[in-house]
């Protein structure tokens, strides 16, 4: 019993190392809390993949990404976008459920966000499923009281 668990083990961890989901970052070559967020995301177990270039401007525009969704970085993921300090249990559970949405957003920069971590912060923030269309909802909140 012992030794199939062991096996067990060995083959989903092989298993799980084999399909590391990509996440493509687009960023600007100077930004710290866009790589401190990546380097969150390469913990979670995604295989990391860092596009610099000055500014997200036309990637944004193609995504549908609007003005009041904007964040310091771009990131896509199985066909979706994620923009700004998302938590990877949004993105997690993004993958696993597949709603019909363009992805995930944190708007600006809260300090209290994965990334930021401006020690102590308790700012509340919001994670926005958002749409092609405009269409926006929330999709989970933090530090809300
Ligand atoms: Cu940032």
């Amino acid at each position: 019993m012992k030794k199939i668990r062991k096996i067990l083990l060995i083959v989903s961890f092989f298993s799980t190392a084999a399909v590391a989901t990509e996440l493509t970052v687009y960023k600007s070559p100077f930004c710290g809390c866009c790589t401190a967020w990546a380097e969150q995301m390469k913990d979670a177990g995604f295989k990391i993949i860092i596009v610099e270039q000055n500014n997200n401007n036309e990637i944004n525009k193609k995504l549908g990404v609007t003005p009041e969704l904007v964040s310091c970085h771009t990131a896509v993921i199985e066909g979706y976008t994620i923009e700004g300090h998302v938590p990877v249990q949004d993105i997690k559970r993004l993958l696993r459920d597949k709603p019909s949405v363009a992805g995930l957003a944190v708007p600006g920069m809260p300090a209290s966000s994965p990334g930021m971590d401006v020690p102590g912060n308790t700012d509340s923030y919001q994670v926005i499923a958002f749409n092609m269309d405009g269409k926006n909802q929330v999709y989970s909140q933090y530090h809300i009281n």
